[in-house]
């Protein structure tokens, strides 16, 4: 009888079940009607009276051990369930996974997009890979401008015929292509330059640009709408200045400047101390701009704008380096605004 209990100490050792059901076949065997300890009782009763201590204390060992057996194997049931043969459980729910959140170019971009859209302008999308036409001629670049010099724009051919985009414009002059006047647009997208990668500049950045054609399209629309917009992003009270300036697209051409202020050291800082910020470039369409594109100068005008996103969110978030938005840092990009 000794024997026997020493078996079934060795058997119980390497006993294993994965699910309730293995459990209650095990639970069965030993303490069941027709079970182990069943049988152990029936051979206790025809012992000599003198052994019955000893065994009984080795049946006891046995059923304690038996039933720690049983709890042990329900207690892994509960909390990691079935496990493979490797012992990795892969039926244990996930941990919880923490929210997303949206990158701070899309939440600008987002916002740059609900404002236009407020004064009748519709989004135009359109390839980032673009022949000469579309990025540079239908633009009024001259042949040999130097922005179409190999230092700023990724060829992707030897005879310069195919590129990335430098900027969205040319998703405009697909519009006008496709479209007759009235035109109301802005275009937001993914630009490139071939440049130097600093704190203020990237090789790749993204774009707002935005154009309207009309008849009596005048500069004081185009002073209006960039007023309107300075207010809504940047808050009621904000001041807008136009400077002067050169694009091959416009003319006259501009650069809107919004009040800053100078009430901190980094103000003093980011605005050179003036004060002022530039916010985005703008003009009245050149004549031979609408004129490429089929539209009569004689009888429609128009302005066009266009501003980095990234250098509106670097604003807006105080953000120092601009490469921080092409970097991916998990550190960084949660403290924005959540997706849910
Ligand atoms: C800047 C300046 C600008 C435009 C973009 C434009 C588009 C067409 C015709 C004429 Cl189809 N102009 N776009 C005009 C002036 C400035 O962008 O600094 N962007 C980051």
């Amino acid at each position: 009888m000794i024997n026997k209990i020493k078996e079934h100490l060795k058997k119980l050792e390497v006993l294993n079940a994965f699910t309730a059901e293995e459990i209650e076949k095990i639970r069965i065997e030993y303490l069941g009607k027709k079970g182990v300890f069943k049988e152990l009782m029936e051979d206790f009763k025809n012992l000599d009276n003198q052994l019955k201590p000893e065994m009984g204390k080795a049946i006891n060992e046995l059923k304690n051990l038996v039933q720690d057996k049983l709890d042990h194997l329900k207690s892994t049931l509960n909390t990691s369930g079935p496990k493979t043969a490797s012992g990795i459980d892969l039926s244990r729910p996930a941990g919880e996974t923490e929210p997303g959140s949206r990158h701070p170019v899309s939440l600008v971009r987002q916002e740059i997009i609900e404002i236009f859209s407020r004064i009748g302008f519709t989004v135009s999308e359109g390839p980032e890979i673009e022949d000469d036409w579309h990025n540079f001629s239908a633009l009024n670049f001259p042949e040999e401008h130097p922005a179409r010099d190999m230092q700023d724009t990724f060829f992707l051919d030897d005879d310069q015929k195919m590129a990335l985009r430098t900027h969205t414009s040319s998703v405009q002059v697909r519009v006008m292509e496709n479209s007759k006047p009235p035109i109301r647009t802005i275009s937001p997208g993914r630009v490139f330059r071939n440049e130097a990668i600093s704190a203020r500049a990237h090789c790749i950045f993204h774009q707002v640009e935005g154009l309207y054609i009309d008849k009596d399209v005048s500069f004081a629309d185009l002073k209006q709408t960039l007023l309107f917009f300075a207010r809504e992003f940047f808050g009621e009270k904000t001041e807008i200045r136009l400077r002067p300036s050169y694009f091959p697209f416009t003319e006259p051409s501009a650069e809107m400047d919004i009040y800053w202020g100078l009430n901190s050291e980094a103000d003093y800082r980011i605005t050179k101390g003036t004060g002022w910020l530039e916010i985005m470039g703008c003009g009245m369409v050149d004549p031979n701009v609408l004129e490429s594109n089929g539209i009569d100068p004689k009888i429609y005008s128009g302005y066009a704008f266009g501003m980095g996103i990234e250098r509106i969110a670097m604003l807006k978030y105080q953000v120092k380096d601009l490469r921080m938005f092409f970097e991916n840092d998990i550190r960084f990009l949660k403290q924005f605004q959540s997706s849910h």
